[in-house]
């Protein structure tokens, strides 16, 4: 039910926005590259769980033009589109119970590293290069 184009684009890019600055965020805590602190990779891990599930809805027809790195073929792929999103909100389930359920370091990197699979297994596919 987006008004024109742009605003299923925008919808899109904001949630990847967000999505991009948890999961950065939790990648340097992985990485050590500032200090570990477990209730804000909870919460991180929360948050890119919730909002895994909003982008989706926003990749249909006559959106491929224009303010975006989305390529069309989406439409001709949905089913493989939306396998590739869906094992994408699943594994970022499975990293929020890790973090839930205060998993050690190697385990988070590893749960953590299963999303970032599914990063790039779509954006391999699916946007521009
Ligand atoms: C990120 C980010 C991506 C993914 C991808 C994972 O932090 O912005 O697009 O991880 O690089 O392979």
């Amino acid at each position: 039910n987006f008004k024109k184009p742009e605003k299923a684009i925008e919808y899109r890019q904001s949630s990847f926005s967000m999505i991009a600055y948890n999961f950065g965020d939790m990648s340097k805590m992985l990485r050590k590259k500032k200090p570990m602190d477990a209730a804000v990779f909870k919460q991180r891990a929360e948050n890119v769980a919730a909002l895994a599930k909003l982008p989706l809805e926003a990749f249909i027809p006559g959106t491929y033009k224009g303010n975006t790195e989305a390529l069309a073929k989406i439409d001709t792929k949905m089913a493989d589109f939306e396998g590739k999103m869906k094992t994408f909100i699943k594994n970022s389930e499975l990293l929020a119970q890790a973090a839930n359920n205060n998993a050690s370091h190697g385990q988070l990197k590893k749960a953590f590293g299963a999303v970032a699979k599914t990063c790039k297994s779509c954006h391999d596919a699916y946007k521009k290069d």
